[in-house]
């Protein structure tokens, strides 16, 4: 049978683009999403359905040879805050039961599922510190940041398994930082603060800041994502019992921004008006990463200067 490929949450900010990339890349494209998809790509079959949908996931599985999953269906912070139970089911046990399908196909295939998941800095807690590592202080405060911690954990723990007979699951994640796109908004997570800015900026609209000018988290952007994640999958194998890596192109803070793109926009207007919500999770987040091992492992590399980062996102 024909090796497939299976994106969940193909309509989000980085599933979208993933999808756009593997099927460059001559991938053959199974895609799953609550929601429509925006544009349809003809060779991609298309699937409108939740993750929770068990029996769906059994029968995709079953009657296709998926030999690798990239797993993107998710809430995000602030959204899983207001809705802990959904976060729970959606993040959790469906992504647990994503895992199993995936590690019982490659046993029945004699072979080993490749498997993505997007981790996040969530993972990091309580208290902010510089320069975190994947081992330091691991407590996460929010419903968001326990569930991914819980899905590295059962992924890895799963993958160990796999390992010593080499039939299963070959598990690899990242811990991603705020995700930058240059022509998408995202929204329901805290870090979406910092492209929500940009948009205002870029449009003249007025933005209302819900964190506190010092607040510095670490960020991304889309290109290295997406780069980050396909050279990770083509990895033949990662050496490594460290299953979940940080990568980090550039941290700042919101003062940082909003005085950058004032130089820009020198018309654009910003108020400040703290959530605690929004300020008590940017405030357990790490703000900035070692991405050391990411460099050693997966060869992850990033020069920038904020000004070159921003001015990149600006000029797209
Ligand atoms: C969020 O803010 O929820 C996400 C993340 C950092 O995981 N962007």
């Amino acid at each position: 049978m024909k090796e497939k490929v299976l994106i969940t949450g193909f309509n989000g900010e980085i599933g979208s683009k993933i999808l756009q990339e593997l099927v460059k890349r001559g991938k053959s494209v199974i895609a799953l999403d609550i929601t429509d998809a925006k544009q349809e790509i003809a060779s991609v079959k298309y699937i409108k359905d939740s993750i929770l949908n068990f029996k769906l996931i059994n029968h995709l599985f079953e009657n296709n040879n998926i030999t690798e999953v990239y797993h993107f269906a998710a809430l995000l912070s602030q959204t899983a805050y207001k809705n802990p139970e959904l976060a729970n089911e959606t993040n959790e046990k469906a992504s647990k039961n994503l895992i199993d399908s995936a590690c019982s196909h490659g046993i029945n295939n004699g072979d080993m599922t490749r498997f993505f998941f997007p981790s996040s800095i969530a993972v990091y807690g309580p208290r902010k510190i510089d320069n975190a590592s994947e081992q330091d202080i691991i407590k996460p405060t929010t419903v968001y940041g326990n569930n991914k911690l819980i899905i590295e954990q059962y992924g890895s723990r799963i993958h160990e398994e796999s390992i010593s007979k080499n039939i299963g699951l070959d598990f690899r994640s990242i811990r991603f930082p705020g995700v930058i796109s240059y022509d998408t908004v995202p929204s329901g997570g805290t870090t979406d603060y910092a492209p929500q800015m940009i948009d205002c900026a870029k449009s003249n609209r007025l933005f209302e800041c819900k964190l506190s000018p010092e607040t510095t988290l670490p960020f991304i952007g889309i290109d290295k994502t997406v780069l980050s994640i396909i050279d990770m999958m083509n990895l033949d194998r990662i050496d490594s019992k460290l299953r979940a890596f940080n990568v980090e192109e550039v941290n700042f803070s919101v003062k940082q921004l909003k005085d950058f793109l004032l130089t820009k926009f020198p018309s654009f207007k910003i108020t400040f008006k703290e959530d605690k919500n929004f300020q008590s999770v940017a405030d357990s987040w790490p703000s900035s990463l070692n991405c050391s091992r990411a460099n050693k492992y997966l060869n992850f590399q990033s020069e920038q200067s904020f000004e070159s980062f921003v001015e990149n996102i600006l000029n797209r």
